[in-house]
């Protein structure tokens, strides 16, 4: 395409190209991060907010017989003809090498067994084999291929396709799937010869096929927008996941009631039935900091509105639910309802804040309230209208807001691509704008409820593109109660991870679908391990809140919220280091143990931070199941035997357990059970000490403010010896409520401690 390579020039950290039939150039952000990009400028990351103008890097850039060298210390480019690039390790090991050879293609079916396939129901996906921009990269050895969002299917995306088109499918979602609501275009690989990233920045409709094609390929294509994507290159995964959340940014600190319990339904449609909700878990004493809104709270599906007949005193309802310790979620979509005297409809048309036509005029679709007009969140103005619309939910004392439907996702067919969106100040299409029309919402929600309560904001989106992090949380959408989709829980949770989207979480029990007793045990075992801890369910399946299967579900559902309401401090510990470094909060084993091949493709164990392994049974019937421990010493959660790693071993996990590892030399710091977040004041830190050698840097603070950006928060650092040697101190202090007393639990005994002047300590404990 772009043909001969004639020369270049470097102006600091970019090196321009000229090719037979075109330009590109090349930017070196870090000795290891490059962005290699060639087309039309103009169009601005959605993904990368901040600038990408770095320091000078070192490098040295110089003509060799097959093309330009570009040196840094760490890494060594050679770009050539057609703009292929490859990447070498500074020493000259190569690294990812651009594929030479032609393509391949899949084997294609004549017209006429298309159309009889057709005919017999087989969906068929459209075949286009070419793109514009297509990057085909070598396949060298055993890469595994981890992140792309929220693909169905494992672990490994090798040998898999992909699209990149948000997508509302409500059948279950199964491996075969191309595209699910996000668009998160990155994946890391995991090489014999060195890891590393690529982020194709382009919010355009993309493929990415990891090796299905061909076993010696893998490639990125799309059809509009630029050649653009980063490369990063690193000794392991934490290191490129911190270089692309430093780019494509991070999920800042929440406030710490949403690392509770959530609880939801399509719908609780009634002022009694929320609050006989709110009731029944306080009676049964489940922990539960919030109760979730969904679509009927509205007037007839109008945003921003209440069903007064339903909801006759909003106000008065949550702030009773408040005194409970309930903060509600209000679900928002973002169609419009088309309906003379609505003000929100009235204002957008009048300010023509709506996507239009080709020929100018609102563009109208269905969703829930009937025919909907749809805003334009690529338009600033927009994003700041919508946004100030969040106020009126926080007035009413909302304290989160939930994004649906945000694909778009539309009733009578997709919105066409040529239907008239903004860029910011350029007019553009659909085709560009789908896959961040989500994740332009989830902005202007968070940018108004920061500015409407002050508070760190507390967004749940369904449709993502790369760096919605930023704003919002996020869920996988509509799964089933089916065993297939506890098991997929797993490595979904964990593919969002390591695409930079920490805070996520799955329907626990299952979205559409009728869950059973054994599903709902099974689902909370592993979901309580999720940042994102919510029950929610469809309106047409059976119901599934914790108590509705009898006693012997009820207690074993409240065991888990209890236990994840003990480890919230560790959860908010792992969130500090997460806006600092980017590493999330539930980590496949590879994450961490990339060294051990057992880790690659491991789909049903998962890491909660660096110390914490889950083993959760995800099969009905099953009584005991396979547990694989990394190096090192474990210590079983449950009856604290110590367990040495590198090997597998069979565990009984009775419908009660969940087997759970610790790893030697951890301190845990935990919590009293609360029913809710701040139910009591905690001036009591509980550590659970595993023998062997660790730090723990515990953070607190307010828990909801922004405060701690000021300085305004405690750090402590724990440290265990191998010699039994225990010691505190306090790092920061600049949030007023220390801990006055430290309860060290380890081996069988307990012993408290006095901190109450901060002072440093040092104990043995045995
Ligand atoms: O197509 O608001 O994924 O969580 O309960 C249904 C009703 C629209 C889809 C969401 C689901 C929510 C439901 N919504």
């Amino acid at each position: 395409m772009l043909g001969k390579l004639l020369d270049f020039e470097q102006k600091g950290n970019q090196i321009c190209f000229r090719f037979e039939n075109g330009k590109a150039k090349i930017t070196a952000l870090t000795d290891s991060v490059f962005r290699i990009f060639s087309g039309n400028s103009t169009i601005r990351s959605k993904a990368v907010e901040k600038s990408t103008d770095r320091k000078p890097v070192e490098l040295k850039v110089y003509r060799e017989k097959d093309g330009v060298r570009i040196s840094s210390r760490r890494l060594s480019l050679l770009v050539g003809d057609e703009f292929a690039v490859d990447f070498y390790w500074a020493d000259g090991r190569p690294l990812c090498r651009e594929y030479r050879g032609k393509r391949t293609y899949l084997q294609e079916m004549e017209k006429e067994e298309r159309e009889l396939m057709a005919g017999e129901g087989h969906f068929l996906a459209e075949e286009k084999r070419t793109h514009r921009i297509e990057v085909l990269k070598a396949i060298e050895g055993d890469e595994c291929f981890y992140g792309l969002g929220d693909k169905t299917g494992f672990l490994n995306k090798r040998f898999y396709a992909y699209d990149m088109w948000n997508t509302d499918n409500p059948d279950p979602h199964v491996d075969s799937f191309r595209a699910l609501y996000k668009s998160i275009p990155f994946f890391m690989a995991r090489t014999d010869r060195g890891d590393y990233g690529i982020f194709f920045d382009t919010t355009y409709k993309s493929v990415f096929d990891m090796g299905k094609e061909s076993p010696d390929y893998y490639y990125f294509a799309a059809d509009a927008g630029n050649l653009d994507y980063y490369f990063f290159a690193g000794n392991s995964l934490p290191e490129i996941l911190t270089a692309y959340t430093d780019l494509t940014g991070r999920a800042p600190l929440p406030q710490i009631w949403s690392l509770g319990y959530h609880q939801s339904r399509w719908s609780y449609k009634t002022e009694e039935e929320v609050r006989f909700i709110g009731d029944t878990l306080r009676k049964l004493r489940i922990p539960c900091d919030s109760i979730h809104l969904d679509i009927d709270y509205m007037e007839r599906y109008k945003v921003f509105t209440w069903n007064r007949e339903r909801f006759p005193d909003p106000k008065k309802m949550l702030s009773d639910l408040k005194n409970e310790g309930f903060k509600i979620v209000t679900i928002i979509d973002p169609g419009v309802k088309v309906e003379k005297g609505y003000p929100l409809y009235e204002e957008g048309m009048e300010k023509g804040y709506f996507v239009v036509s080709p020929s100018g005029e609102t563009y109208v679709n269905a969703v829930w309230p009937g025919d909907a007009v749809f805003p334009d969140f690529g338009n600033p103005a927009v994003r700041n209208w919508w946004a100030r619309q969040q106020k009126t939910l926080t007035d009413m004392g909302v304290r989160g807001v939930w994004n649906d439907m945000n694909e778009p996702a539309t009733f009578r067919g997709e919105i066409p691509e040529d239907v008239v969106f903004s860029d910011e100040e350029q007019k553009t299409d659909h085709a560009r704008m789908h896959n961040v029309y989500g994740h332009l919402m989830a902005k202007a929600t968070y940018e108004g409820l920061k500015e409407a309560d002050g508070r760190r904001p507390f967004v749940i989106t369904r449709a993502c593109y790369a760096g919605t992090q930023k704003y919002s949380t996020a869920w996988t959408g509509d799964n089933h109660s089916i065993w297939a989709h506890l098991q997929m829980a797993v490595p979904q949770l964990c593919n969002l991870s390591l695409s930079g989207m920490p805070f996520v979480g799955t329907d626990i029990a299952g979205f559409g679908s009728d869950a059973t007793p054994e599903l709902l045990v099974r689902w909370v075992e592993t979901g309580c391990f999720s940042p994102l801890f919510r029950n929610h369910c469809c309106l047409s399946a059976v119901r599934q809140e914790p108590w509705v299967f009898g006693k012997e579900v009820l207690d074993i559902y409240r065991s888990f919220v209890e236990l994840r309401y003990t480890l919230i401090p560790y959860y908010y510990d792992l969130f500090w280091e997460e806006e600092h470094t980017g590493w999330p909060i539930l980590r496949p084993l590879v994450f961490q143990y990339e060294d051990d091949p057992e880790t690659w493709e491991m789909n049903d164990q998962f890491l909660i931070g660096d110390r914490i392994l889950a083993a959760p049974v995800l099969q009905q019937g099953v009584r005991r199941r396979m547990v694989y421990l990394p190096e090192g010493v474990w210590y079983d959660f449950w009856t604290g035997e110590a367990v040495s790693g590198k090997k597998a071993f069979l565990r009984d996990a009775p419908l009660d357990t969940c087997p759970l590892y610790v790893k030697a030399g951890s301190i845990l710091p935990r919590w009293p059970v609360q029913q809710y977040v701040g139910e009591k004041e905690i001036r009591e830190l509980i550590l659970d000490v595993y023998p062997g050698e660790g730090e723990c840097f515990h953070y607190q603070d307010d828990g909801e403010t922004f405060a701690y950006r000021e300085g305004g928060y405690n750090q402590y650092r724990f440290r265990i010896h191998p010699d039994g040697e225990f010691e505190a101190e306090l790092l920061h202090r600049g949030y007023a409520a220390p801990y006055e007393t430290l309860l060290i639990r380890c081996r069988g005994e307990e012993t408290r401690m006095s901190f109450k002047d901060c002072q440093k300590i040092n104990r043995k404990l045995w």
